[in-house]
């Protein structure tokens, strides 16, 4: 990042009135959360996650599919919002009209300051039966376990569905039952090959489609249909200031790059758009 980039940038935003701020998993990445194609850490590491992230990995091996995914939701669960995540509520606190669109599974921005992202590729925090699509409540999450935890199976009175109890973990999960056909509960996210849900892409090419700046902030721009809405921002004449270590695909379109880690340049973008403002 340099300054002659990062005023460019500062111009362009304190210019907008319709900005889209388009986030991917390098938003989190410092607050903890591993990148989607970073390497993965522990029993994962022997997995690819572009494997583990489909329709047919969660047929063959839904224990070792819902495993993944929890620990992936209790590693979130002890994540912090980072100063980036702090940076993009402020520009939504300074410009209302700003759309926050992500793909990331993660709930950082909403514990940013950003009440309602539009998420394209789903939560982690929303499990649903794999069947009948029935939302299932959230298995219960215990502090950290002193001794080894005890999984609560038994029976409850008037046969009211058990809630599934389980412990920050690393390993094959069975995944819990549906409570209306007893079907194995999914995470409730987008996996390779399946659509994204309707009314989140329409908004968010709909956003992209009347903003006068997309900030496109740590994806690697390579899955679709995502990747396409600062393309077609960009198509419709907004600028595009791209925040991310590394050259991506997007580098081309882009009216600024700004080579940086997001907890850095965004509230350095903040401060250069509005030096009277806190950055957060
Ligand atoms: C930092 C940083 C720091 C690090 N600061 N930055 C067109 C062309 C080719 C293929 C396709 C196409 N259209 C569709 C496809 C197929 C497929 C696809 O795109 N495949 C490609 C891989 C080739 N797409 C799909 O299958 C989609 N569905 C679909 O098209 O359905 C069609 C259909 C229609 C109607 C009916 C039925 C079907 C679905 C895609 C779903 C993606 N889901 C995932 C998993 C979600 C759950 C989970 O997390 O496990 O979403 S995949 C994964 O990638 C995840 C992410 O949201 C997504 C994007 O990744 P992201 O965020 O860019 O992360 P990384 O890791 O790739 O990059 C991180 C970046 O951060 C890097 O650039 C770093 O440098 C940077 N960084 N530290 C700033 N501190
Ligand atoms: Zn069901």
């Amino acid at each position: 990042m340099t300054g002659p980039e990062l005023a460019e940038a500062g111009r362009l935003l304190a210019a907008a009135r319709r900005p889209v701020v388009f986030t991917g998993a390098g938003m989190s990445a410092e607050s903890g959360v591993p990148t989607f194609r970073d390497a993965q850490t522990g029993l994962w590491q022997r997995y690819d996650p572009q494997e583990l992230a489909t329709p047919a990995a969660f047929r063959v091996d839904p224990a070792l599919v819902w495993g993944w995914y929890e620990a992936r939701r209790h590693g979130v669960r002890r994540a912090r919002p980072n100063p980036g995540h702090l940076a993009v509520a402020a520009i939504q606190a300074r410009l209302p009209e700003t759309v926050v669109i992500t793909q990331n599974v993660d709930d950082l921005h909403e514990r940013g300051g950003v009440p309602a992202p539009v998420r394209l590729h789903g939560s982690l925090f929303a499990p649903r039966c794999s069947a009948c699509a029935r939302p299932a409540p959230l298995p219960s999450d215990l502090p950290p376990p002193a001794d080894p935890p005890v999984p609560h199976v038994g029976p409850v009175p008037h046969g009211e569905p058990v809630p599934h109890v389980t412990e920050p973990h690393d390993g094959p999960l069975t995944p819990p039952a549906c409570a209306g056909c007893g079907a194995p509960v999914r995470p409730g996210v987008v996996w390779f090959g399946e659509a994204l849900p309707s009314a989140a892409l329409d908004a968010a090419v709909e956003a992209a489609s009347g903003c006068d700046l997309l900030l496109t902030v740590g994806t690697s721009a390579l899955v679709h249909p995502a990747a396409e809405i600062p393309l077609v921002a960009a198509r419709l004449g907004a600028p595009v200031v791209q925040v991310n270590p590394v050259p991506t695909p997007l580098d081309a379109i882009c009216a600024v790059n700004l080579r940086g880690p997001a907890g850095e340049v965004l509230p350095a973008l903040v401060r250069a758009a509005w030096p009277d403002a806190p950055a957060g």
